[in-house]
């Protein structure tokens, strides 16, 4: 694992340090837009005040802090493969590239130190489930992992009832950041409620200062809405996503592919809506964090 200088001296120095991973940008967003994107949140972790580390794996080895070429790199090259945790050791060890998901993004992240990471929407419980038993091992990872993960909540194309279940069986603390109700990734409510709400960074602060205390060590998800402006047409979503699943079914994409395919349907049968809100909710998110970043 190689953590970038300026990364390395920022959390030597105490300074705020906001991990930001790679899938959204290599799977997540379509070229060439994802190479600005890319960039832009850097600088807004920088204007923000804290120092961004974007994690990848480049030629077997992992990134904790990414220069311009090499997020040039992730964003361009076609090859760049999909990362869990579960993969790592294997890319690494055999000098593969990929870029991170969450469950990857925050094992690096929380192994070089950092305690905060912003991301879109996290992975969760597929609405196949009974038939697939596709759940995203984003899951399984921040029940084992201490970090905070800044998200517009999960992925609206997934089962937000059953991955709300299976974040409290996993034992994943989940704060609303100013809402009462979970997010829906495009949408600003999901429709469920939370048990805890913080009102801004200071508090989400607090929360993750008392679990480094208490020894728990499990990730805190801090669900931040899309704002209100951003958000998708509610009706025009329960519509094209209705389609995408129909179309993921009908064209038989399973596993690794499903989150990509899906964010792309959307994408395209909205005109470019859905990225909009996608990107707004990520801004959000990345601000958010680096706050919360600065208050610990
Ligand atoms: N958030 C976004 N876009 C994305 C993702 C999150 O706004 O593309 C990625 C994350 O990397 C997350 C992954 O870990 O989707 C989940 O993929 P899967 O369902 O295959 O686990
Ligand atoms: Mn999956």
């Amino acid at each position: 694992m190689r953590v970038s200088p300026d990364v390395h001296d920022a959390l030597d120095a105490g300074r705020p340090v906001v991990a930001l991973e790679s899938t959204i940008i290599a799977h997540g967003l379509p070229r060439p837009r994802n190479a600005a994107v890319a960039v832009e949140l850097e600088s807004l972790v920088r204007e923000s005040g804290a120092v961004p580390a974007t994690v990848a794996v480049i030629d077997g080895v992992a990134h904790v802090g990414l220069g311009k070429a090499e997020l040039d790199r992730v964003a361009q090259d076609g090859a760049m493969r999909k990362l869990g945790a579960r993969d790592l050791a294997a890319a690494c060890a055999l000098g593969a590239s990929g870029a991170t998901t969450v469950s990857a993004t925050a094992h690096l992240a929380a192994r070089a130190g950092i305690r905060v990471f912003a991301t879109g929407g996290l992975g969760g419980v597929h609405r196949d489930w009974t038939s697939t038993q596709d759940e995203s091992a984003d899951l399984a990872l921040l029940a084992r992992t201490p970090i905070a993960v800044v998200c517009a909540g999960v992925k609206s194309i997934l089962d937000v009832g059953a991955t709300l279940q299976r974040l409290e069986t996993l034992g994943v603390t989940v704060l609303g950041y100013g809402t009462r109700e979970f997010p829906g990734f495009y949408l600003r409510s999901s429709g469920h409620p939370v048990d805890w709400t913080v009102d801004g960074p200071a508090q989400a602060a607090a929360v993750l200062r008392a679990q480094e205390e208490l020894g728990v060590a499990s990730a805190v998800v801090v669900a931040n809405p899309v704002a209100e402006a951003a958000q998708l047409d509610p009706a025009l979503h329960d519509r094209v996503l209705a389609a995408g699943l129909a179309a993921a079914g009908r064209e038989g994409v399973s596993g690794q592919a499903v989150t990509p395919f899906l964010l792309a349907y959307l994408t395209e049968h909205t005109a470019g809506a859905s990225l909009e809100a996608n990107l707004a909710a990520v801004r959000g998110n990345v601000r958010a964090a680096a706050e919360i970043a600065g208050c610990l």
